[in-house]
């Protein structure tokens, strides 16, 4: 009888062995995936990459990057031109040190309504759904700047585009200074009582509620005003403070600037400067994201040389420093570090 009980103890432990080599199989990155350790800032230095947007998701943290890709002429190009973005990569972490690639998770072919162009956007997790907020060129009859959302049930995609035609496109805006080209650049931040914003800009921070679907704006856009805004925001929430943070112009470049606000309807008081310029580029792209313990800056510069090519406006690189907070609520200005 005693024997008896013990082989089933043997075999509920194997299987109980088996079942945790399977989970351990299920949670690491697949064999054929390429993983690097991180080296220092640039982060990524197998490929230009621009504008980091960051998800935590479990025990792991998403990072999903435009591909800035090089072409003939990009050198002496202007005026937008000198980007050649055609898809949207994601890596992965859960230590900050070692990062799996998963390579091109979408692209603008996958919006049937899209001529091309792969700006910057951001994922966000929802009910078990992954959103894709993100730039796109749009084609008749939305000409412009727009931004389009794709879903999926995994956070490496496959992402299928939500609504089959884009969420914001140009005449819902007032133009401005930018033009055509204002609506880019969607951040989101779903509230702990489930409301939703879609905050997004160039020249104009615009502003305006989700409906629980995440696939439909909710009421009017706002304007947000705030001092020397380009383009880039982030939001996010710590301790009851929200967080508008946004790349603004600095001395004839970017640097990255912070308002914060009680709520996210403002009014936003203006914090002053979270970075200073980047390294060698005329954008920066802020991201910030607290994962187990620690809050992260991810950002770009364009300090990287790769294959012979100079970093340069339209070939950047993604890189990442702490964050800290100070007593009150306030962000300290972060130094672009070469992270080792
Ligand atoms: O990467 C293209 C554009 O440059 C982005 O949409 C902006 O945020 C700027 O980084």
């Amino acid at each position: 009888m005693s024997r008896g009980l013990g082989d089933v103890y043997k075999r509920q432990k194997h299987i109980l062995s088996i079942g945790i080599l399977c989970l351990l199989a299920a949670c690491s990155p697949k064999e054929n995936q390429k993983t690097f350790v991180y080296e220092g800032n640039p982060l990524v230095r197998n490929n230009f990459t621009a504008d980091p947007a960051a998800l935590v998701h479990g025990d792991r943290l998403y990072l999903y990057v435009g591909h800035d890709e090089y072409y003939a002429g990009q050198d002496t190009a202007s005026g937008g031109r000198e980007f050649n973005i055609t898809e949207w990569l994601c890596y992965s972490t859960t230590d900050m040190k070692n990062w799996t690639e998963h390579g091109a998770v979408l692209s603008p072919a996958d919006f049937k309504w899209a001529v091309g162009e792969a700006w910057a956007s951001q994922v966000i997790e929802r009910d078990g759904k992954f959103y894709y907020y993100t730039t796109v060129q749009a084609g008749e009859p939305c000409v412009g700047k727009a931004i389009g959302v794709a879903v999926s049930d995994s956070p490496t995609g496959p992402f299928t585009d939500a609504i089959g035609r884009p969420l914001v496109t140009d005449d819902m805006t007032s133009n401005g200074a930018r033009g055509w080209w204002n609506d880019i650049d969607p951040t989101v931040l779903v509230e702990e009582d489930g409301q939703a914003w879609l905050c997004w800009g160039n020249g104009t921070c615009f502003l305006a509620r989700l409906k629980p679907n995440m696939t439909e704006l909710d009421g009017d856009i706002a304007v947000v005003d705030l001092p020397e805004y380009v383009e880039g925001p982030w939001l996010h929430v710590r301790n009851g403070i929200y967080y508008l943070t946004y790349a603004s112009m600095g001395e004839g470049r970017e640097n990255i600037a912070y308002a914060t606000a009680s709520g996210m309807e403002g009014p936003w008081t203006y914090r002053g400067e979270l970075t200073g310029m980047a390294e060698n580029s005329f954008t920066i792209h802020p991201a910030i994201v607290e994962f187990k313990g620690k809050w992260y800056l991810f950002y770009h510069n364009a300090a990287l040389t790769l294959d012979g090519r100079a970093g340069a406006i339209g070939r950047r690189s993604v890189c990442v420093d702490e964050l800290h907070y100070n007593e009150d609520g306030t962000m300290q200005y972060v130094e672009q570090t070469k992270g080792n």
